[in-house]
């Protein structure tokens, strides 16, 4: 028997019910029959957002409409997001395409309608038949599928693992994953086409977007896409309606019951081979690596990486409670008698989730959750729907996930601490008591605990995290100095000792035996270059014996001499480094000493004498933190540093630069490079640092300050210094420049890149004083549209200037798009003889930028007849 149902567009007509009963709907007679069966779960209303949000506009996906309500878990971009969990869960089984979270690796590619039909995918490799098709040949010359899956990211829950010890990701709360119901053609038809050779193992796959390594990509076993049972797809709807920007638009892979990096998006090519993808993504990404391999030896050792038994594919089995929420309350005057919990729960492979266990006693005892598998619903339905064949009649393997609920007496909440859920899938696979810590974070799996807080009458529930941003009772009890792997989540077992909270430290930096207490006296009078003694947490370290050896130099010891040197400490040194320290520790400063030391120490920003108005200082370096890091671009992000305090002033005046100082990891010293921030000098308490990250590439390293900065976490220690650099912008057409204070008429502004921050400064003061008459042209040369930075800033400087008279902005590219109407190629000799070909007295160039630009600008202006000393000034 069958039944079609080709026009539910939800998109269009949000009025549809959610479940599709036979009495409710009214469509036409023969496109629905026998609805007796059918009493499927249809997707939510959806109503796809039509804005590109404002946080969006000035990054590469400034072409993609979003939901705002969806969490940003890694800044403005690459967008990776989940919703938050309550409106996910509430939605129901399928997930609306607006919420479904989105993992993006890089910027989003543009798809044009007008392009989609001739979008072509390769099928190439061990095949004796290679092929390229287009999109409306995979349409129409292959039977269409649909089908609801659950994708879930193998990152789902990392912000768990990330409060136990910082991996290398970033933190998904308990919603990385989301279900849809995907049409398109199975992926093993499309192969077939291409007849794989008999040497054929594996499928790799690569999407169409570029990474700073490469393509994305990734591979599957070819005997696996050939089972009909694992469902492998292609698909290029979802929920009905074409795929959205952010899922893969107009094609992606689907990989049913795998961890979703496998369900490559924007897919390009299918490439069969003899062995795995060696994609770097496939490589370094997607891998549970064995739990005692720290970052330090995953980063030494690439081995670990290449090692194929550690790569994941299906998922494993997990569960989430939705309800309680996290910060719920309830408060017991008003509770009914009971509380229906409520969650997920999936696994991977197929399997089927077969039970889901809720304790309320630490896992003494067990209660049976209730399971509904909404999925079934769709066994029982045959027929087509959103033009693809819903077959699932015949398939056991369960690729969604399945909702529990338990009713819970109140009185039993109210004498628990915490309640906690686990899943069991039919191979009999359980969620773990404990984590199962690893460098990537990932298929973190264990118990779903909310904690239950009394107070005032009320019941209070907490998660374990929360992804908004702090939160969660992980971070709670591990502010608290709890343990959270000492087996009870951090809390005192019953009949422990009273629990004395003291500074956590991942590694005991100190000897067995060691309890002398020393004073303030003793510690100054061994704090001399010969003997450096030095405090990190409280305790002495006496560095003599390691002046030699130390990684760092010497001198970073000798100038530690006599100070507590506890934050440069711990930022700067690995775990390998902490390791060592109890062969240097010989006592303990009394508390009185340890706060006379800190009250006397030298450094500026340490003393507690008054706030200083002014943060930078020449001579000495002072201490700032970084607060905030937003990514305008793949490899272009904005550091915000906060100073001492919220009123006082950076101190730098225009066109000049400050240093940063910061650990590096890698070579254990300290790196320290000149920038320019783009804040306004009048900014106070923070300033904002534009930095292009120049990544590692498998040839050449990249830039060791930027990739370091890129690793620092949030509230780092930086270390700044200056004003530096011999220009000065006084105002009104006056420079100091080499200590020499003259007029200027006009500026000719040469830059590439982030050369552009020093003469933006400058640009920016001229033209923010009506005042100023000072002329300003502004040469930028980039490779590509998005690579242009404060390109709005830029813009409105030229906006402003009405009369067309004071700010001329000339944008270059080497590779602009096909509809580019600025100017190509680099800044050459045509380019600055028409706007620095005639010298004089009253024009300043001014040029930064890459060195080869700089080097070739030079040479091009002194052929103009520019002299260097009097007109020329590189930053
Ligand atoms: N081309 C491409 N495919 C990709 C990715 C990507 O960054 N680029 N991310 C992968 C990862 S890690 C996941 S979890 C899923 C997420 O799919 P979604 O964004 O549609 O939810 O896409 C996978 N496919
Ligand atoms: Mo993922």
């Amino acid at each position: 028997m069958s039944t079609t149902i080709t026009q539910v567009r939800t998109g269009i007509s949000p009025s549809i019910p959610r479940t599709l009963k036979s009495a409710q709907i009214k469509v036409k007679e023969q496109e629905i029959s026998s609805l007796d069966i059918a009493d499927i779960p249809l997707p939510p209303p959806s109503k796809g957002p039509s804005e590109i949000l404002k946080i969006d506009q000035g990054t590469p996906d400034s072409h993609v409409p979003r939901d705002p309500r969806l969490i940003r878990l890694t800044g403005v971009h690459p967008f990776n997001v989940e919703a938050p969990l309550t409106p996910l869960f509430k939605e129901g089984f399928l997930t609306s395409p607006e919420l479904f979270y989105v993992r993006n690796h890089g910027p989003v590619p543009q798809v044009r309608d007008e392009d989609i039909p001739n979008w072509e995918i390769s099928i190439e490799g061990l095949v004796e038949n290679p092929i390229v098709l287009n999109f409306k040949q995979i349409l129409q010359n292959y039977d269409q599928i649909t089908a609801p899956i659950t994708l879930v990211c193998a990152g789902n829950r990392r912000k768990e693992q990330n409060t136990v010890r910082k991996s290398k990701g970033f933190s998904w709360g308990p919603a990385g994953l989301s279900t849809a119901l995907f049409t398109g053609p199975m992926m093993a038809e499309i192969i077939k086409s291409a007849k794989p050779l008999r040497r054929a193992k594996y499928v790799c796959m690569e999407g169409a977007d570029k990474l700073p390594n490469g393509h994305y990509g990734t591979s599957v076993k070819l005997n696996w896409v050939m089972d009909p049972n694992r469902m492998i797809m292609l698909a290029h709807k979802m929920n009905g309606e074409d795929l959205r920007p952010d899922h893969g638009r107009p094609l992606r892979a689907v990989v049913p019951g795998q961890i979703g990096g496998r369900s490559v998006k924007w897919l390009k090519k299918l490439i069969i081979t003899d062995a795995p993808s060696d994609n770097w993504y496939h490589i370094y990404d997607n891998r549970v690596l064995p739990t005692m391999v720290s970052p330090d030896m995953a980063s030494q050792d690439p081995s670990w990486w290449r090692d194929d038994r550690y790569a994941i594919y299906d998922l494993n089995v997990n569960s989430a409670a939705a309800y309680p929420q996290h910060k719920e309350v309830l408060d017991l005057a008003s509770a009914g008698p009971s509380y229906t919990a409520k969650g997920y729960a999936y696994a991977g492979g197929g399997r089927r989730v077969t039970r889901v266990e809720i304790s309320l006693d630490k896992g003494n005892s067990w209660r049976l959750a209730n399971i509904q598998y909404a999925e079934d619903k769709y066994r029982d339905f045959e027929g087509a729907l959103y033009g693809g064949r819903v077959d699932m009649s015949w398939r056991e393997t369960c690729f969604c996930w399945s909702f529990w609920s338990l009713d819970i007496p109140v009185t039993e909440l109210e004498n628990s601490d915490a309640l906690l859920v686990r899943a069991m899938d039919e191979a009999l696979s359980l969620q773990p008591k404990d984590m199962y810590w690893s460098v990537l974070g990932m298929m973190n799996n264990p118990w779903f605990r909310v904690t239950i807080t009394k107070e005032n009458g009320k019941l209070l529930f907490e998660h374990p995290t929360d992804p908004t941003g702090p939160g969660g009772w992980m971070e709670r009890i591990k502010k608290a100095g709890g343990d959270l792997t000492n087996g009870n989540w951090g809390e005192r077992q019953e009949g422990e000792e009273i629990f004395v909270p003291e500074p956590v430290l991942e590694i005991n930096m100190k000897k067995d035996g060691v309890n002398k207490v020393i004073d303030l006296e003793e510690f100054k009078s061994n704090s001399s270059d010969e003997k450096p003694w030095f405090v990190v947490n409280g305790e002495v370290y006496d560095g003599t014996a390691f002046l030699a050896g130390h990684p760092g130099g010497a001198q970073s010891i000798i100038s530690a001499a006599g100070t507590d040197v506890s934050e440069e400490f711990l930022e700067i040194h690995s775990e390998t480094a902490k390791k060592m320290m109890p062969d240097y520790h010989i006592g303990t400063l009394d508390k009185a000493s340890l706060k006379a030391l800190h009250q006397t120490s030298s450094s500026p920003s340490t003393s507690n004498t008054t706030p200083r108005e002014v943060f930078l200082t020449p001579k000495s370096w002072t201490k700032a933190t970084l607060t905030k890091v937003t990514t305008v671009s793949w490899d272009t992000r904005i550091f915000t540093l906060s100073l001492e305090h919220e009123t006082q002033l950076l101190g730098l005046p225009t066109g000049q630069h400050l240093m940063l100082k910061i650990p590096d990891l890698k070579s254990k010293a300290s790196v320290i490079r000149s920038y320019t921030p783009i804040s306004e000098t009048s900014q106070r308490g923070t300033v904002d640092i534009l930095i292009k990250i120049y990544f590692d590439s498998p040839s050449i390293p990249g830039g060791r300050m930027t990739t370091a900065l890129d690793k620092l976490p949030l509230d780092s220690m930086i270390e700044c210094k200056g004003p530096t650099g011999r220009f000065e912008y006084l105002g009104a057409g006056q420079v100091l420049c080499g200590g020499k204070e003259r007029t200027v008429r006009e500026f000719v502004m040469i830059c590439g890149g982030t050369g552009i921050t020093p003469v933006y400064q400058v640009l920016r003061a001229v033209m923010q004083d009506e005042k100023d008459r000072t002329r300003c042209v502004l040469l930028d040369g980039n490779r590509q549209e998005e690579d242009i930075l404060c390109r709005a800033e830029l813009d409105g400087f030229e906006a402003m200037d009405a009369k067309k008279e004071k700010c001329k902005i000339v944008h270059t590219l080497t590779k602009g798009p096909e509809n580019w109407g600025g100017r190509r190629g680099r800044i050459d000799e045509a380019l600055m003889t028409e706007y620095a070909g005639t010298p004089n007295d009253q024009t300043m160039v001014l040029v930064c930028g890459p060195e080869a630009l700089e080097k070739a600008s030079k040479k091009l202006l002194l052929g103009l007849g520019w002299v260097e000393e009097a007109n020329l000034h590189y930053f």
